[in-house]
């Protein structure tokens, strides 16, 4: 499609069908199916082409946030693993080489929902965090107290005891 679209641009054809390819390629993209960027074998990015294909995306999108994640790396250093185990895609994977040039894909998310649930999350463990630490705290109080109580008691059983031997040998004398 792109080879089509950038000769007859080329040729300033405005034919209909011809200027209606890009906004195919962008419902296509938006139904998630995954855009050529870069022709390996012509070692070639058909620009003209890509642009107008995005261009039309953003028309069908409208005001909506769109984050782009790019993965570069090596052959077969696990870049379509990755992406396939992140964002649950299907791109091919393969022990040998399996991807010529370079692709892009649209992947809707709903960060809003995430968010919600990530906060739920943290707001839960921080409540377990802060309910064992205040039990942690009683118990370790309740235990200073019985110790300082056990302390107090040895004390005045200690002094009566004294006392008591004091005033036995005072009897005696
Ligand atoms: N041991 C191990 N193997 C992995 C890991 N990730 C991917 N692989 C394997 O590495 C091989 C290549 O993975 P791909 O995901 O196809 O790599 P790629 O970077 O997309 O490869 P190209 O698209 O061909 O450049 C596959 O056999 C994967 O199963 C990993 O974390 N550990
Ligand atoms: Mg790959």
């Amino acid at each position: 499609m792109a080879q089509i679209y950038e000769s007859a641009v080329s040729v300033q054809s405005h034919n209909k069908n011809m200027t209606d390819l890009p906004r195919l390629a962008a419902q296509l993209i938006k139904a998630g199916h995954p855009l050529e960027l870069m022709d390996e074998d012509a070692a070639h990015v058909p620009l003209i082409w890509v642009s107008a294909v995005l261009h039309e995306l953003v028309k069908i999108l409208g005001d909506q946030r769109v984050f782009v994640l790019s993965v570069l790396g090596i052959q077969s250093s696990g870049k379509s693993t990755m992406l396939n185990a992140m964002f649950g895609l299907q791109f091919a994977v393969s022990a040998g080489r399996c991807t010529r040039g370079a692709f892009m894909q649209l992947w809707r998310a709903k960060f809003e929902k995430k968010i919600t649930e990530l906060l739920d999350d943290l707001v839960k463990n921080m409540k377990r965090n802060l309910s064992e630490l205040l039990q942690l705290q009683n118990t370790r109080e309740n235990f200073d107290r019985k110790a300082r109580q056990k302390e107090y008691n040895e004390k005045l059983f200690n002094l009566s005891k004294e006392l008591a031997q004091e005033l036995k040998g005072k009897n005696t004398d």
